[in-house]
């Protein structure tokens, strides 16, 4: 329970909390250490590591590179089966609750979970969630299943609640990555009122006054990973954190 531990105590202390996603497909393994160190002195709270498809067979050693670069936890967020790794520091162990293909709410668990028991990374429980965002996204796309349509925001608290009663620890409310719409900041309030978790929300937020509405609306941890594939951006990452740390003034 360390990680998920850290996760709540930083939600205490700082309102909420930011991980970046490193998807092992998308971000350049030369300039990692350098994006990964920038975000820690920016103020991110922890990194997520997977994606949807892993086009090339380093994630172990892209796990390394990042652990060996920072000292805030690095979580694996796992695409497949395959992402597994001792060397990262916990997993979200996740069961997409919104759709209703049985391998990804429970046969997948059973195949990774004896590899996640021998690699002693702490798993934490996660009902995913996934958003109707626009075009169809990858994440939607490999789950085989329809997302929760993005104006009934009452199917998504129940869901929640539903997940919360299962026994999960967290929330995730996915557009995903690279969505043309963000989860909508109604359906993040009406989750967030009805159910008690801390609700994580990601997928194609792009500004810090996105990140921060998200937070106003009961979002208490953000995620980004597709807007700083744009090395050009890097320079707003502290932007990032500041909007989502709300027990801090925001742009100081
Ligand atoms: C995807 O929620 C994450 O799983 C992040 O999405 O890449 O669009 O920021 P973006």
């Amino acid at each position: 329970m360390k990680i998920y531990n850290y996760l709540l105590n930083t939600i205490n202390s700082r309102g909420a909390a930011y991980l970046v996603l490193l998807d092992p497909d998308k971000i350049s393994v030369d300039r990692l250490t350098e994006f990964v160190k920038y975000c820690e002195r920016a103020g991110v709270d922890g990194f997520l590591v997977g994606g949807s498809l892993m086009l090339n067979n380093n994630f172990e050693l892209f796990i390394k590179k990042v652990k060996q670069s920072t000292k805030v936890p690095v979580i694996i967020f796992p695409g497949s089966v395959h992402q597994v790794s001792g060397a990262a520091d916990a997993i979200l162990f996740i069961s997409v609750v919104s759709g209703r293909n049985p391998e990804h709410l429970i046969g997948k668990h059973v195949i990774a979970a004896p590899l996640i028991k021998e690699a002693g990374i702490e798993p934490i429980p996660t009902g995913y969630i996934l958003i109707e965002s626009g075009v169809t996204t990858t994440a939607q796309y490999m789950n085989g299943s329809l997302p929760i349509p993005r104006n009934k925001p009452e199917i998504a608290a129940a869901t929640s609640l539903a997940a919360e009663y299962l026994g999960m620890k967290f929330i995730y409310l996915e557009a995903g990555s690279g969505a043309e719409n963000t989860v909508p900041d109604e359906m993040v309030k009406r989750v967030s009122s009805l159910c008690s978790l801390p609700v994580i929300v990601g997928g194609g937020i792009k500004t810090p006054i996105a990140a921060r509405q998200k937070i106003e609306s009961g979002a208490k941890i953000i995620v980004t990973g597709n807007f700083f594939e744009n090395e050009n951006n890097w320079d707003m990452i502290k932007d990032f954190a500041d909007a989502v740390h709300i027990n801090k003034p925001m742009f100081v």
